[in-house]
């Protein structure tokens, strides 16, 4: 069985292709449009979302080319998402995974057209195939994804964070924001690759336990590494929840405190796949790396 980081480069360079295949070309109209697509999916991030569907894909006996589609669906949703946050009516921000944020490359129209379209896509590819024998499931998935990603998932979270720039908030409050505008889609990642194989409800329920401490710790760990870590390093601007005066678990918390709560989560996350032994190893391995991420 090959090392981590040989398993998550051998997905990442895979995948890749995948997205590559899957994007519509730029040669075809419209043109510029096809083009800030490619631009703002392919050639950056560290995928985590899809190593998570692949990870519990692989968990649940799932068949890859299955997951390849439910993995590039939850990347092309967070693609969109980072494509709008990034505008100026949003987070107004010009670097993302190292590069011009799509608006600056190409313009506001053209980064709300991309975000629209990206978001069609994600929905596009987990409906045209057929993924597996089970319509009904494949119709489940297709509503996880949405709920995932609505109003009462990252869009809903997105809108509480806009709203609450410059005010007190809660520890509660804000953990709810982020389980809702992170948590959601990480969440959602982790079931629609466990959906492509067949795992009972008991099963999904552990996966499901497991996504949300996982993605919650994602967030934590991203307010560490905005107050800590530098723009090189990260690939896109270091220290901006401060300068926007946005409350987060390091201005609640402070570091050290929002350090342990990232350690707790972690180890929640592992005690709920316990009953998988040995099968939960990328899980496990996925969880020590959100956790310990420097980027
Ligand atoms: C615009 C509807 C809408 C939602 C935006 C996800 C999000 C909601 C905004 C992104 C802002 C942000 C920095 C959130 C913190 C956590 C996060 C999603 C970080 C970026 O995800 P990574 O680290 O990015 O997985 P890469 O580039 O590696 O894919």
């Amino acid at each position: 069985m090959p090392n981590f980081q040989a398993w998550i480069s051998a997905h990442q360079l895979r995948f890749e292709e995948v997205l590559r295949q899957m994007l519509p070309s730029a040669d075809i109209a419209p043109q510029r449009l096809h083009a800030a697509m490619r631009y703002s999916v392919l050639d950056g991030g560290k995928r985590v979302r899809p190593l998570l569907a692949f990870a519990a894909g692989e968990l649940a006996g799932a068949d890859i080319a299955c997951v390849n589609y439910a993995a590039a669906a939850v990347e092309l949703i967070h693609a969109y998402s980072l494509v709008h946050d990034d505008m100026p009516c949003m987070d107004n921000d010009v670097l993302r995974r190292g590069k011009a944020t799509c608006h600056v490359e190409y313009d506001e129209a053209t980064a709300l057209l991309v975000g629209d379209a990206l978001q069609s896509l994600a929905f596009q590819m987990l409906s045209e195939s057929r993924l597996g024998n089970d319509v009904a499931k494949q119709l489940q998935m297709v509503k996880l994804l949405a709920v995932a990603s609505g109003s009462r998932g990252m869009a809903g979270g997105q809108a509480i964070d806009l709203d609450s720039v410059g005010k007190q908030i809660s520890v509660p409050e804000l953990e709810q924001m982020h389980i809702r505008k992170t948590g959601a889609l990480i969440r959602a990642s982790i079931l629609l690759g466990a959906h492509c194989g067949s795992l009972d409800q008991a099963q999904l329920d552990k996966l499901d336990r497991y996504g949300k401490c996982i993605g919650l710790a994602f967030q934590v760990v991203d307010d560490v590494l905005d107050s800590e870590a530098d723009t090189a390093t990260l690939g896109k601007t270091a220290g901006k929840d401060k300068d926007n005066d946005k409350p987060t678990y390091v201005t609640l918390l402070g570091v050290a405190a929002a350090k342990e709560m990232a350690a707790g989560l972690h180890q929640e996350a592992l005690q709920s796949l316990s009953e998988f032994g040995s099968k939960s190893r990328r899980l496990n391995e996925l969880a020590d790396f959100i956790v310990m991420r420097k980027f």
